[in-house]
């Protein structure tokens, strides 16, 4: 079977972003795919907080132009806010923006190109036995019972200017520590057996919050709830690791 690679939360580190697909083998020095028949998975939050979020999205976008079907992005929080404050500035989007990291040069280079691509990013993927989400909460699950009908749900919710409905899909992408309390293994039983698959794969609470680390402690993604949830978002913008993680 093909190899299967994921990275989150990427946060406008482009360059780290470039450098740690190239260590793997999936880039060349032109950013051309070189990663044959691998599957790549983009966990969500390539904007916000570091330097360059729109070089973050164009490069993942172009390998997605490359490799269609190979290589795939999710929504995060922080494309639902970069979208909603695009459309909706006025709103409460704006102050929400500026202190969850937006930058003005990222919503500058935002073109009506990348927010038809925006509107249309899946919030959930499957891949072989892995269940792909950025957000370690059930509240996915109030879009519809399975993985086709939640994108569906999310994707008809963001294609009009309704600037209430951009703002579910945010407010529930911001959701966390579903998995990590102490029912944690029954909820991500629950959502395993409603939505398939036999492993949950999250970014956007990184790592050392919950394992009490700081991040610059962390070396490797962490799997909890008996194995059932797989974390992998080392903290970049925290002083952490971007990981770019290859499961088995
Ligand atoms: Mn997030």
């Amino acid at each position: 079977m093909a190899s299967l690679f994921v990275v989150s939360d990427v946060h406008g580190y482009a360059d780290d972003l470039r450098e740690s697909l190239r260590s793997a083998g999936l880039v060349d020095a032109d950013d051309a795919w070189t990663g044959d028949d691998a599957q790549l998975w983009v966990l969500g939050d390539l904007i916000d907080r570091g330097p360059d979020g729109i070089g973050a999205i164009d490069l993942v976008r172009s390998l997605m132009g490359q490799r269609p079907g190979q290589v795939h992005m999710l929504m995060g929080n922080h494309e639902a806010l970069a979208l909603g404050y695009k459309l909706f500035p006025d709103t409460r989007f704006g102050e929400v923006w500026a202190i969850n990291g937006g930058h003005a040069s990222d919503q500058d280079r935002l073109t009506d190109d990348h927010v038809a691509w925006l509107r249309t990013l899946p919030v959930l993927g499957r891949h072989g036995d892995y269940l792909l989400m950025h957000s370690d909460t059930t509240d996915y699950l109030e879009w519809g019972d399975s993985v086709d009908d939640i994108n569906g749900t999310v994707a008809s919710l963001l294609e009009d200017d309704d600037a209430e409905a951009h703002w579910e899909v945010f407010a529930s992408l911001t959701s966390r520590f579903d998995f990590a309390g102490s029912d944690g293994v029954k909820v991500a039983q629950d959502v395993l057996s409603t939505l398939g698959g036999g492993c949950l794969v999250h970014g956007h609470s990184i790592i050392g919050t919950l394992t009490q680390q700081p991040s610059h402690e962390i070396e490797g993604p962490i799997a909890y709830a008996d194995g059932l949830v797989v974390a992998i978002d080392g903290g970049r913008y925290d002083g952490g690791p971007l990981l770019l993680v290859e499961l088995a």
